[in-house]
């Protein structure tokens, strides 16, 4: 069934005219995350693709309150501004981090892991692009199997993607999700839940990079749904320790119609020089994930 736009948030957040690259699936995403958060939050980032988008002071594409933090200190930056607030009485604001896979997965989990094992009240939000793409496509924790990137260009990425999910969920945190921007009302839906909950919350989109993974930029929406279709990205919640499967991977989980990675595959110019072995590999990989999920999910 169709997703239904009409409750969506009419009030646009991100401006006209920025300076992410056509097809960003970030600034797809970012829109969504915005009119779910509304007009009451601050959002603090780090270097990233985002930091572009939002534009260089005193211009910016964003009419959100916005701090521009260190590579690594996301969270932490976010603590403070917890902490500042509540010096201030001001329980109405809500405070976001939001970083790429980089930011996340690599350098700033301390913080990210300290935060959250704190309970700090606030949302983290890693839009996971595979890589450190600001600075040209390097290789990050996130970059899945077999994918071409500038520090692994000859032989591609030899590990698989971690699963950040995971190391959140093991911090017993109040709500986790994955979302997509090529499921725009399920994303949007998540981050309006996550708004009314206390404590930390972990949102992770999984954002299609077309010169980054070297796709044709008309392309963006099409490459997020066959990673749904195909079960590498699943859309879930863990709401006080409760999973479900969400949107279209509920529907695809009740109709059994998952299709084979190589649909994914094929479309992107990062993964031309993945082997057979690795195909099988990350195949597997899914389908393990999947199952998994499929096991949760009935539990
Ligand atoms: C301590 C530190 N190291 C390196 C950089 C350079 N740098 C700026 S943005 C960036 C890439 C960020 O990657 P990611 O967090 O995945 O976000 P994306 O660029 O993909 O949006 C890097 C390495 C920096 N700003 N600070
Ligand atoms: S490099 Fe990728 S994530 Fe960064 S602005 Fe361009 S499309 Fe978006």
């Amino acid at each position: 069934m169709p997703e239904k736009l009409f409750k969506v948030n009419s009030e646009e957040y991100i401006l006209p005219g920025n300076r992410a690259c056509q097809g960003c699936g970030l600034s797809l995403a970012y829109r969504y995350v915005l009119k779910a958060l509304r007009e009451n939050t601050i959002l603090t980032l780090p270097a990233s693709c985002l930091t572009v988008l939002h534009g260089l002071y005193p211009i910016t594409s964003v009419g959100i309150p916005c701090l521009n933090c260190t590579f690594a200190s996301t969270a932490a930056s976010a603590s403070g501004l917890v902490a500042g607030l509540a010096a201030m009485n001001r329980s109405d604001i809500t405070v976001v981090a939001i970083a790429g896979d980089g930011g996340t997965y690599d350098i700033g989990i301390q913080a990210l892991s300290g935060a959250a094992e704190r309970g700090t009240d606030f949302i983290y939000v890693c839009y996971d692009n595979e890589g450190y793409m600001n600075t040209g496509t390097q290789r990050s924790s996130a970059t899945p199997m077999g994918a071409l990137t500038t520090t692994t260009p000859v032989l591609t990425k030899r590990q698989h993607k971690k699963d950040m999910m995971k190391i959140m969920e093991g911090h017993d945190i109040p709500y986790l999700a994955t979302c997509s921007p090529a499921f725009p009302v399920d994303l949007y839906d998540k981050f309006v839940r996550a708004k009314r909950i206390k404590g930390t919350r972990y949102l992770q989109i999984a954002t299609p990079c077309p010169p980054g993974w070297i796709f044709p930029p008309r392309d963006t929406v099409k490459i997020g749904r066959l990673a749904v279709e195909s079960g590498i990205v699943i859309l879930y919640e863990i709401k006080n320790g409760k999973f479900r499967l969400t949107g279209r991977s509920k529907t695809i989980a009740e109709k059994g119609t998952r299709i084979p990675v190589i649909q994914y595959v094929e479309r992107q110019g990062r993964f031309k020089k993945m082997s057979t072995e690795q195909l099988d590999q990350f195949q597997w990989r899914v389908d393990d994930k999947w199952n998994e999920c499929l096991r949760r999910a009935e539990a």
